[in-house]
C-alpha cells in the first residue's frame, strides 16, 4: 500500500479503535486503492482520503416509545450520513439488536462506493436501531417507527437525504415511517424508497436487490464462460434479499437447495419450494424451521453457519456481516464451489475472502452485486420526482442494465488497475474513481 493510504488507515485504526466491522470494511477499502493514489498524486495534498474516511455527519438519537404492556423502552436511533459529493445521502435503516455505531459506518462507508457504482447521482449513508422488532406486536413496531422518525425527520428529505429499507425494515415499517414524516412536515414527498405500490413505491423494488445479484452474478459467470444452468446454489438468510434471490437464480436455471435463518438451515435436495418460504416468512413471520412442516422431504438443522458445508457450485450469502468465516470458506472450496455472491453487506470476512481469492472462484463483492436494491431505490426516486409509475418490466429491464454495466466497469477496472478477475479491487477503484473526482472538483468541503 502506499504511504498515503496506509498513513490514513493507520489513523483511522487508532482513532477509531473500538469499531471492529467500520476497521474491516476500511481495511478492505484501503487495501485496494494504491495504483489510483499512485496516479493522483494531487489527492494527498487535498487530504482526499482524510476526508473520505470521516463522515460528514453522525446522528445519535434517544428513541422512546410505550410497549403494549404500558412500560416505557428507549433504544438508539442511529443516521450516519457519510458522504453527499455524488448526490443526496442514500442507504438503508437496519432494525437488529446488534446495531451499534461500528456497524452503521461500515455500511455507510460501503453505500459510498455502492452507490457511485450504480451511475445514478446518490451519496452514502445509513441508519438504523438496536430495536428488535421479533416477537413485537404491530402496535408495538408502528410506536417505535413514529418514535424514531419523530427525530430522523429533521436531518432527512427527498432532496437530502432518502432512507430506505435493511434488515428488519421492509414494506410495513416503511409505511409506518413514511405516515410520521408526512404528518410532521405536510410534505408528500419521496423521502423515504420501498414505499408501497399505493403511495409512491416502484414496482421490482422489493425484487430489485436478490434479481440484481442474480443479474450481476450470471454477467461474472457468462465473462468466465459459465452460467447458472443446472448448478446447485445454497442461499443464506431467508429476508427479503434471499427469497428473491432464490427466485431469478432459479429462473436461470439453478436449483437452490439450502435457505437459513438466524437459528438453523433447511436442506432440501429437491429444491426449496419458494411458495412455502414466502408464506412462512412474509406472511406468517414465523421462523424457518416450520418449513419442514409443510414439505416432509427436507431437513432442518439447528445453527446457521452449517449453511456453509452443503455441496454447491454457487452460494449467494444473504444474511448479514461475516457470517463466511475462513473455515466457511475452506468447506466450500473443498466442496467444489465456482461462485461466491454476495447479496449481504460484507458477509465474508478478509480471511473468507482470501481463500475464495486464492482458491480462484469467482467472486462477485457486495458493494457491486448487491447494488441493484439501492440502484432500484434510485429509480423511484426518478419515479416520484417525475409524478410517474413506470412498469414491472420497464424497471426490471433497466435494473438488468445497470447491474450488466456495473459488471463491466468492475471488470475493466480490474484489468487496468489491478488483476483481471479480481472484482474486490476493481468494484473499490470503479466506485472510488467517480467519488473522488467529484470531492476534487468541489474543493475542500
Ligand atoms: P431481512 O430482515 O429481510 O432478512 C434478513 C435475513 O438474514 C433473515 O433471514 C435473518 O434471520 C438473517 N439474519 C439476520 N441477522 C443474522 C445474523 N446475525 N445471523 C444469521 N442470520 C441473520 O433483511 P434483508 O434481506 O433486507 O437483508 C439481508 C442482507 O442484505 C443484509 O446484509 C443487508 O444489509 C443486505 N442488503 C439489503 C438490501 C435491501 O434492499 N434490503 C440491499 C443490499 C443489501 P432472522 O430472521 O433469524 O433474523
Ligand atoms: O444496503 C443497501 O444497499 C440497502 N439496504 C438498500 C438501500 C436503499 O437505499 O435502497
Amino acid at each position: 500500500m502506499s504511504d498515503y493510504a496506509k498513513r490514513v488507515l493507520d489513523g483511522l485504526k487508532q482513532r477509531n479503535a473500538h469499531e471492529p466491522e467500520f476497521i474491516q470494511a476500511a481495511t478492505e477499502i484501503l487495501n485496494t486503492l494504491q495504483p489510483v493514489i499512485d496516479k493522483h498524486p494531487e489527492y494527498e495534498k487535498a487530504g482526499l482520503l482524510e476526508r473520505y474516511v470521516e463522515p460528514e455527519r453522525v446522528v445519535m438519537f434517544r428513541v422512546p416509545w410505550v410497549d403494549d404492556q404500558g412500560q416505557v423502552q428507549v433504544n438508539r436511533g442511529y443516521r450516519v450520513q457519510y458522504n453527499s459529493a455524488i448526490g443526496p445521502y442514500k442507504g438503508g435503516l437496519r432494525l437488529h439488536p446488534s446495531v451499534n455505531l461500528s456497524i452503521i459506518k461500515f455500511l455507510g462507508f460501503e453505500q459510498i462506493l455502492k452507490n457511485s457504482l450504480t451511475g445514478l447521482p446518490i451519496g452514502g449513508g445509513k441508519g438504523g436501531s438496536d430495536f428488535d422488532p421479533k416477537g413485537k406486536s404491530d402496535n408495538e413496531v408502528m410506536r417505535f417507527c413514529q418514535s424514531f422518525m419523530t427525530e430522523l425527520y429533521r436531518h432527512i428529505g427527498a432532496d437530502v437525504d432518502v432512507p430506505a429499507g435493511d434488515i428488519g425494515v421492509g414494506g410495513r415499517e416503511i409505511g409506518y415511517l413514511y405516515g410520521q414524516y408526512k404528518r410532521i412536515t405536510g410534505l408528500y414527498e419521496g423521502v423515504l424508497t420501498g414505499k408501497g405500490l399505493t403511495y409512491g413505491g416502484s414496482l421490482a423494488r422489493k425484487q430489485a436487490t436478490g434479481y440484481g445479484l442474480c443479474y450481476f452474478v450470471d454477467a461474472m459467470l457468462k465473462a468466465n464462460g459459465k452460467s447458472f444452468q443446472g448448478k446447485t446454489v445454497v442461499v443464506s438468510g431467508s429476508g427479503n434479499v434471499a427469497i428473491y434471490a432464490n427466485e431469478k437464480a432459479t429462473e436461470l436455471g439453478a436449483k437452490v437447495v439450502a435457505m437459513s435463518d438466524s437459528n438453523g438451515y433447511i436442506y432440501d435436495p429437491a429444491g426449496i419450494n419458494l411458495a412455502v418460504v414466502k408464506q412462512l416468512k412474509e406472511v406468517e413471520r414465523k421462523r424457518i424451521k416450520e418449513y419442514v412442516k409443510c414439505v416432509p422431504t427436507a431437513t432442518y438443522t439447528e445453527g446457521c453457519k452449517g449453511i456453509w458445508t452443503v455441496k454447491c457450485d454457487i452460494a449467494l450469502p444473504c444474511a448479514t456481516q461475516n457470517e463466511i468465516d475462513e473455515e466457511s470458506a475452506k468447506a466450500l472450496v473443498a466442496n467444489g464451489v465456482m461462485a461466491v455472491g454476495e447479496g449481504a453487506n460484507m458477509p465474508s470476512t478478509l480471511e473468507a475472502t482470501k481463500v475464495f481469492q486464492e482458491a480462484g472462484v469467482l467472486f462477485a463483492p457486495a458493494k457491486a452485486a448487491n447494488a441493484g436494491g439501492v440502484a432500484t431505490s434510485a429509480l423511484e426516486m426518478s419515479q416520484n420526482s417525475q409524478r410517474l409509475s413506470w412498469t414491472f418490466e420497464e424497471v426490471d429491464a433497466k435494473l438488468k442494465g445497470i447491474m450488466e454495466n456495473i459488471f463491466a466497469k468492475v471488470d475493466e477496472a480490474a484489468k487496468e488497475y489491478a488483476t483481471a478477475g479480481d472484482y474486490v479491487s476493481g468494484a473499490n477503484i470503479a466506485g472510488f474513481l467517480k467519488v473522488a473526482e467529484a470531492m476534487m472538483a468541489q474543493g475542500a468541503v
